[in-house]
């Protein structure tokens, strides 16, 4: 079969949606660092239509910082793809063009700075999932004893997202360059502010000077992304040739809701993302609390029971009705510790979210959403907890998303089988897990003094105790019972 590309796109089936513009004329003035799925399903989604509305100087250039993969994928193919839009009814197919060149940093890393550098690129964004950052995730300060920050303090090949970053920002200053907007669009709670943080603490670890510049001058806005966007399998690829009559060696599949709330200050200028139906605001914060405590904390707490219970997708756990009635109580729970939003349905946000979870033509895997618990338990559930336990409320819910994460983090499942615990952290934690023994009132205790991943509530029995609580019964009665107790209201936390 043939390959998608600019040749053969006129042989795509005309009800499939395409670029509406000369894909010649465009030029970059984006460059993504992290070009994964969830980027190509979304931001790069919004710089199509802007392209297709005439701001042609809003082109992406798309860079991995680690495996070539997209690159080799996309490049035979001039940056096209498909995102497959799926849900109960019929799967809309699009065709994005708004990738004009995929770099892989670790392979040619002088051609990405030298596009950094380039003056027409004023947006730099993100997608390089909550490690990236190379921070500590309770705290958000840069982790300087980090082995990638340690290499790029003292090389001028940088490895990392804040390394690469900073190198081009000392290169544009000393050539007179405006620095561009750094846009991170990962779950992290204060993105902007934290991608700030840690790139001012590095330059001023390179040179104090630099670190003064870059606080004062770098203009980094937070954003709010949402949208569900399960890792592309080879079914999907099939059923997308099938679809286009050629081949796309990596198209993306991804739910139809999106949501992106931008914190409006781009000093360096910005395509017209509201035209788009972005959503441009003074103030991110209260987004961001609503999406990662709702949507991401439930997504968590969905993973790592639902893969105890042996689900293998989303869809199917949520189909549990004791694990369906846990997301219920964790959303009820987690709603007294947001904050206000005018001109924002949050009631019909959280309706929304069993039906998107439930979808039954993405196939997200439990096992994708477990990865990476240590970065994203603290913003997702332990931050609720905080909030709560400060309004003098019970920790509630979100102690059983914290133990279910515990079990799982075990590394053995229910059957006895092995599990495969993807986490920067996952030798530490398979470590305090077999000194700790499958014993709740001993294990619960040893994860919670984890300091990166609780703070300082890690001996505060107000999380102690209900965290240990809901660990004994998800190893006396398994993942399953304790979902339906919990959600009957027979295990109190
Ligand atoms: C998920 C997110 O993998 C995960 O951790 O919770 O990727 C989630 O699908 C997106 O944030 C939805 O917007």
């Amino acid at each position: 079969m043939r390959r998608l590309s600019e040749k053969t796109l006129p042989d795509v089936p005309a009800v499939v949606a395409r670029p509406a513009y000369d894909r010649a004329t465009i030029r970059p003035g984006i460059v993504h660092l992290g070009i994964g799925a969830f980027h190509r399903a979304h931001q790069a989604v919004v710089i199509d239509d802007r392209l297709a509305a005439g701001e042609v100087g809003w082109g992406i250039v798309g860079a991995s910082l680690r495996a070539p993969d997209t690159y080799d994928a996309l490049t035979p193919q001039g940056g096209l793809y498909t995102l497959a839009v799926r849900s109960a009814g019929p799967t809309r197919h699009r065709i994005i063009g708004s990738v004009s060149e995929v770099l892989v940093a670790p392979e040619t890393p002088l051609k990405l700075l030298e596009r950094l550098a380039d003056p027409a690129i004023r947006i730099v964004s993100l997608t390089v999932t909550e490690k990236g950052y190379c921070h500590d995730p309770a705290t958000g300060a840069l982790a300087e004893d980090h082995p990638d920050i340690r290499h790029d303090l003292t090389s001028n090949l940088p490895r990392s997202a804040v390394g690469i970053i900073v190198e081009v920002l000392a290169r544009r200053r000393a050539a007179g360059v405006a620095p561009f907007t750094v846009l991170s669009c990962d779950n992290l709670p204060a993105n902007g502010e934290t991608v700030k943080r840690v790139l001012a603490r590095f330059a001023a670890l390179r040179n104090a000077d630099l670190g003064r510049w870059v606080g004062d001058n770098l203009a980094c806005p937070s954003t709010m992304v949402d949208r569900i966007v399960p890792a592309t399998t080879d079914a999907d690829r099939e059923e997308i040739a099938r679809a286009l009559g050629v081949e796309d060696a990596w198209p993306v599949v991804a739910e139809p809701f999106w949501q992106w709330v931008v914190e409006d200050h781009f000093p360096s200028g910005r395509p017209d993302l509201a035209a788009s139906g972005v959503e441009m605001v003074g103030d991110v914060a209260p987004y961001e609390l609503m999406k990662l405590r709702l949507l991401n904390g439930s997504h968590s707490t969905l993973a790592y029971l639902g893969y105890l219970c042996g689900y293998e997708t989303v869809a199917d756990a949520i189909a549990d009705t004791g694990i369906a009635g846990t997301v219920r109580r964790l959303v009820g729970d987690a709603t007294p510790t947001l904050r206000a939003l005018t001109g924002f349905d949050v009631e019909a946000y959280k309706a929304s979210l069993i039906q998107r979870f439930a979808n039954p033509a993405l196939r997200h895997r439990t096992w994708q959403i477990a990865m990476d618990g240590s970065q994203k338990l603290p913003q997702r559930l332990v931050a609720t907890v905080r909030e709560r336990l400060g309004k003098g409320m019970a920790a509630g819910a979100p102690a059983l998303g914290i133990a279910a994460w515990m079990r799982y983090v075990t590394g053995i499942d229910e059957k006895g089988a092995a599990i495969d615990v993807r986490d920067p952290m996952a030798g530490r934690l398979a470590d305090i897990a077999r000194e700790a023994g499958p014993v709740a009132e001993r294990l619960a205790p040893a994860l919670l003094s984890l300091s990166e991943v609780f703070g300082e509530l890690a001996a505060d029995p107000r999380l102690v105790r209900p965290v240990t609580a809901a660990l004994a019964s998800l190893y006396a009665v398994g993942a399953k019972e304790t979902a339906r107790r919990f959600q009957a209201g027979e295990l109190a936390l």
